[in-house]
């Protein structure tokens, strides 16, 4: 062979093989989901191009397998409530890693937390003002010494029928909870960020936990209407949906080295529009949560026997 067309590295005897290492064992099957599309009036829509729902300028997309993986994990147990608190001194002791829904009354937590969840465990209300509490919820199942694989909390909202206390005891929460792994911050993407939104934003840098805004309801910027919509139509929507997105990022990290805990990605979401069998974004959202908790499935590539690296010289007969 040339000594020209000789690599510079040989592998001896290595057999390179893809293992997929699976953080949390998961059974062939998952649960049928509870909160089937039949019940809902939407309709379907076919052909849609999902990759507009998010927007990532510092994160990777997740691969199919990782939302295979993260849909599995939300759907193998059914989830459990744990707790409810008013202050954050009477919030139960948790060891099993925390992520937690923010947001303006009404911006749709506790709905986007039923449908991640496959179930109606959180009170939701068109009135703002609903949740009062602060709802802790364990999904996932348990480790075998019976730690909660993840815990997510419900919180009550601020701005309109929110209430000063709430936010007293979040504050703490955010400032103190050693579990806490992410926050979720939703904006409902028909309004955008909103000045008490920035508010939060600021607060939530400057303790420099991890965040990531979530923008709900993205069906009524997409499908205002319950209507397919026209290709054109379609696409003008999904267009005003990357602006909403980009001011998200305007608002989250204006450029990349003011991170300060940033996750680098918006995703869009709805908790009521299914589009081929699946809700819009909830995958996205679930594998994002599980990111977060460091419980994301990552595939790896294993070598089953060492590399031995082969010096240049030897290789081209030199040495
Ligand atoms: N179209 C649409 N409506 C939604 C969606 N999510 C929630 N809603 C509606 O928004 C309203 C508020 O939803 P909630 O989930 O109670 O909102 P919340 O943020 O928990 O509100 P508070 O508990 O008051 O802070 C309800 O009428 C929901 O039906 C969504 O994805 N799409
Ligand atoms: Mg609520």
């Amino acid at each position: 062979m040339s000594s020209k067309l000789q690599p510079y590295l040989r592998i001896r005897h290595a057999q390179a093989g893809l293992s997929k290492t699976c953080h949390r064992s998961l059974a062939s099957h998952a649960a049928p989901d509870r909160l089937h599309p039949q019940s809902s009036k939407l309709h379907t829509v076919r052909a849609f191009p999902t990759s507009a729902l998010s927007y990532h300028w510092d994160t990777l997309p997740p691969t199919p397998a990782q939302l295979t993986h993260a849909s599995r994990f939300f759907k193998l147990q059914p989830p459990t409530f744990l707790w409810s608190a008013e202050k954050f001194k009477t919030m139960d002791f948790g060891d099993s890693p925390e992520v937690c829904f923010l947001g303006r009354s009404n911006a749709g937590k506790s709905s986007l937390l039923n449908a991640l969840l496959c179930k109606n465990i959180a009170h939701t209300s068109s009135k703002p003002g609903r949740t009062r509490l602060m709802n802790a919820f364990a999904v996932g199942g348990s480790e075998d010494n019976g730690k909660n694989r993840l815990v997510v909390l419900d919180m009550p909202g601020y701005g309109k029928g929110g209430r000063a206390e709430w936010g007293t005891q979040i504050m703490k929460y955010l400032e103190k909870r050693k579990e806490l792994k992410g926050t979720f911050l939703l904006v409902d993407a028909e309004h955008g960020v909103k000045k008490s939104d920035q508010q939060l934003l600021a607060m939530i840098k400057d303790i420099g936990i991890p965040y990531q805004v979530i923008l709900s309801k993205a069906d009524k910027i997409v499908f205002p209407r319950s209507r397919k919509p026209s290709p054109k139509a379609l696409e003008a929507r999904l267009s005003g949906l990357r602006r909403t997105m980009e001011s998200v990022k305007e608002a989250v990290q204006p450029d990349s080295e003011d991170d300060g805990g940033a996750v680098g990605e918006v995703i869009a979401c709805s908790s009521e529009k299914w589009i081929e069998g699946k809700r819009m974004g909830i995958d996205e959202v679930r594998f994002a949560m599980l990111r977060a908790a460091n419980l994301e499935y990552r595939p790896s590539i294993r070598l089953t026997s060492p590399v031995e690296i082969v010096p240049h010289e030897e290789i081209s007969g030199h040495g």
